[in-house]
């Protein structure tokens, strides 16, 4: 018999990613979720066995239900807040998301399902600014309300595990790019102004803090370790990284080259600007994209998912802004 997997915040990016592998391994699969569905789902494949309902996780009393009906064997905890910036604007809201919500879920399990397996989506933001790579051993020092939301939510996870026996994992993960995602993070941003500088629709990209330096890897490959965690025997923590950090700005650089532009760097901070070999500003800093505390530097250590799930990022930093700029140079050629 099939397994049935619930996978929340099911149309988001990882969640897409996530719906799609497990349904190609036989699922059943329900998504949960707060967003109307668009007309055809990226993974409306025959046979398909996906069913989507519309449900806020901050309803405890429908998780509960939900859950007593469904009797999911595993559930991916993908749903969340996770613009980083915005979080300063939507502190409450982003806590009772990204923190209250996963307390409900873990709750509803230990009452209607303790033999479920979860997973709960963490994040890298829970470790602040880092000078090193940071592993599954490394304090938590979150520097803004989206981290301190998933720290409270990793902690909450690595209790039930402990106190309730509930096999629950977390995914440390570090930032997960594809084309999938909106043009709210700085990647996608990216590829798609340097697609329509490229095709003359755009005259120029505005950014924050260039300088920050990030571990990007491809979302597919987060969300296939988030599935090898629930196959595992014991339930752990995990990070979740490719191990190298690039500069946003680097990221600019590559995805410009991609697009057939090359780009040179002057000044610093608001003052940076990113001109074209003719000289025209394509890149420039704007003060409202600035956040009010950075984090400079997140890059993690995978070791532990390695050797213990044998999982590795397969996209590479290249092939990924190489493959996010084509999408977006078709986008835009289609019109
Ligand atoms: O793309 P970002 O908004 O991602 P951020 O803040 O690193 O968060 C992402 O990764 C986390 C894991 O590390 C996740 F937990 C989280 O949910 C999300 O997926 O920004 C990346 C960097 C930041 O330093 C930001 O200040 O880019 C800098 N940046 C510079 N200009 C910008 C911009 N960020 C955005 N969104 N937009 C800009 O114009």
């Amino acid at each position: 018999m099939s397994r049935t997997a619930l996978v929340t915040g099911a149309l988001g990016q990882d969640g897409s990613f996530l719906c799609e592998l497990l349904l190609g391994k036989g699922y059943r699969v329900v998504g949960w979720g707060v967003e109307t569905p668009p007309p055809a789902l990226p993974w409306d494949l025959p046979g398909a066995d996906f069913a989507y309902r519309r449900l806020d996780l901050r309803d405890a009393e429908a998780v509960e239900r939900g859950i007593a009906e469904l009797a999911p064997d595993e559930v991916y905890n993908l749903a969340a807040l996770s613009h980083v910036g915005r979080s300063f604007e939507r502190p409450r809201d982003v806590l009772a998301v990204n923190g209250d919500a996963v307390v409900v879920l873990l709750e509803a399990l230990r009452r209607h399902r303790p033999e479920a397996r979860f997973f709960g989506a963490a994040s890298a933001e829970v470790f602040g600014s880092r000078s090193g790579s940071a592993d599954e051993l490394t304090p938590m020092d979150p520097v803004s309300p989206y981290g301190a939301s998933k720290a409270y939510a990793l902690q909450m996870t690595r209790i039930y595990r402990h106190a309730f026996g509930i096999h629950a994992s977390a995914g440390i993960f570090f930032n997960h790019e594809s084309e999938r995602r909106p043009e709210s993070f700085v990647t996608r941003k990216i590829t798609r102004a340097m697609a329509r500088i490229a095709r003359g629709t755009q005259e120029r990209l505005t950014l924050g803090n260039v300088a920050a330096r990030r571990d990007w890897g491809y979302a597919p490959d987060y969300v296939e370790a988030a599935w090898r965690m629930l196959q595992a025997d014991e339930a752990s923590d995990y990070v979740v990284a490719t191990g190298e950090g690039r500069r946003v700005a680097d990221f600019v650089d590559a995805a410009a080259r991609a697009a057939g532009l090359e780009l040179s760097w002057e000044g610093e901070g608001l003052d940076t600007v990113a001109r074209d070999a003719a000289g025209a500003g394509r890149g420039v800093g704007d003060p409202k994209l600035f956040r009010p505390i950075h984090v400079e530097v997140l890059v993690g250590d995978a070791g532990k998912a390695r050797s213990a799930l044998d999982w590795r990022p397969r996209v590479g930093f290249d092939a990924l802004v190489a493959r996010m700029v084509e999408h977006d140079l078709t986008l835009e050629s289609a019109g």
